[in-house]
């Protein structure tokens, strides 16, 4: 089965088949890992990004990976933490498992994650780290091709709540 891997760095330079995103509504590209991801990518990603239409929350949405060394980039719509009872929880479940779902789908081996929402969008890390590993551990089983999902966490406290996560498991 599948492993989770938890490490401190900058997903731009993964050498992974697919990295995730965390992306807005338009796909057009922001700040945060976004802008990071664009940056890396080329003008090359949002051009492939502009036929997509868009992305929903919680929904995901592949393209190509460009001038990054990922074969992939599957691009997800965290939900903006509202204080917890506007579904965001569920929201930021469905992000996981659908942009998991989507990269086995085009077979690929190795992911890499950000923690989804706990920039701009507010989403408390702690809860965040939390609902990243669970939904990811529960899914492995059922996409075996999967070899190794990597959660990538850009600061170390963030790195040390996802540890404390994985451990809780
Ligand atoms: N590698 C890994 N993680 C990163 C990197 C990086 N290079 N850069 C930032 N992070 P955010 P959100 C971490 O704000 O909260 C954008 O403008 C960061 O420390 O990027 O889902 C979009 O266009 C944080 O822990 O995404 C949307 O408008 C995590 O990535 C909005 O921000 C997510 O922070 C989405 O907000």
């Amino acid at each position: 089965m599948g492993k989770i891997i938890v490490e401190q760095g900058d997903i731009t330079t993964y050498d992974v088949d697919a990295i995730v995103n965390a992306a807005n509504a338009s796909l057009l590209g922001g700040g945060g890992v976004d802008g990071a991801i664009h940056r890396a990518a080329g003008p090359g990603l949002v051009e492939e990004c502009r036929m997509l239409g868009g992305c929903r929350t919680g929904e995901a949405k592949i393209t190509g990976g460009h001038d990054l060394k990922a074969r992939y980039v599957i691009h997800t719509v965290g939900p903006v933490w509202h204080g917890g009872d506007d579904g965001e929880a569920e929201k930021l479940e469905l992000c996981y498992n659908n942009a998991l779902q989507l990269a086995a789908a085009h077979d690929c081996r190795t992911i890499a994650f950000p923690s989804i929402s706990t920039g701009v969008y507010g989403f408390p890390a702690d809860k965040a780290a939390r609902i990243a590993i669970t939904t990811v551990r529960h899914l492995l089983p059922g996409l075996p091709a999967i070899d190794s999902v990597y959660m990538v966490a850009f600061s170390r406290d963030a790195e040390a709540l996802l540890n404390h996560a994985l451990k809780e498991g």
